[in-house]
């Protein structure tokens, strides 16, 4: 009950502080452009993009941050053929923050591919605008990219859209998250896995902390209850990030009697 009261508070207070950061961030928007051009000149891309066909593949998995990282990605029109001849800019910004908004036009190496250094020097879920020129039409493709860690860092499994493993000592952790992506201010449904020598590991205390990266989102703690055969599962509730950010942190914590205490970190990314 106390954590429900708990979680409740932190929701309501989410919710305000929601309100006074959109408040400043629309006075930030009227500075630079007409709130609602902006709004009608998103809803007018999409509609180029889907009638155009243009799409817009971003090679994810060899990100890593830095101070100059090669982004590619790969043009195709209808149909998915690759897109030659267009004139590319990206432009690179990190949620909830303008500190770190970057561009830099693209070079075409061929095959659709467009080429760009840019400076994308955090780790983690960033936005990229694509700016495309080509046959007289203008069109703004968005994404959201992760950016890997250190140099040594595999791409990070997203807890958010497949089970994802990890190493903890002795013990194998596989975390499963429900729905697929989480959806904030929902049900949060975590599912774990826990093997030991490929053997399952019964009688441990399990329990998932959510979190995000450098900012304090309320201690949010989901108790994991047995479910048989080294299985384990419970439920809690996502809260909404006020900044518009969706990347999370999923710890797991294991607790076996008889063995130190082990700990798991997964990524993942939460719905809008
Ligand atoms: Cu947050």
């Amino acid at each position: 009950m106390k954590i429900l009261i708990a979680l409740v508070a932190a929701v309501v207070l989410a919710s305000i502080v929601g309100v006074i950061y959109v408040g400043s961030r629309s006075y930030e928007r009227t500075v630079v452009a007409d709130p609602y051009g902006h709004a009608v000149h998103h809803d007018a891309d999409r509609r180029k993009a889907l009638e155009l066909g243009w799409t817009l593949a971003v090679d994810e998995a060899a990100l890593r941050a830095g101070p100059e990282v090669r982004l590619v990605a790969t043009l195709a029109g209808k149909g998915g053929a690759p897109l030659d001849g267009a004139e590319v800019t990206f432009r690179v910004s990190r949620p909830g923050t303008s500190r770190l908004d970057a561009s830099a036009r693209a070079t075409a190496e061929g095959a659709g591919r467009y080429v760009a250094l840019l400076p994308l020097p955090d780790p983690g879920f960033w936005d990229l605008d694509a700016v495309v020129k080509r046959d007289g039409q203008t069109l703004i493709l968005e994404q959201r990219v992760h950016v890997g860690g250190g140099t040594a860092d595999p791409a990070p499994c997203d807890a958010g859209v497949r089970s994802c493993a990890a190493e903890a000592g002795p013990l194998r952790i596989v975390l499963a998250l429900s729905p697929r992506p989480p959806v904030p201010l929902k049900e949060i449904e975590a599912k774990v896995e826990l093997l030991r020598d490929g053997a399952a590991v019964e009688g441990a205390e399990v329990s998932v902390l959510l979190s995000m990266p450098g900012m304090y989102m309320g201690e949010n703690r989901i108790l994991l209850r047995p479910a048989g055969n080294g299985r384990y599962a419970g439920q809690g509730a996502l809260l909404r990030c006020a900044s518009g950010r969706r990347d999370w942190l999923a710890e797991v914590e294991v607790r076996i009697p008889g063995m130190p205490g082990s700990r798991a970190r997964f990524p993942f990314q939460a719905a809008e």
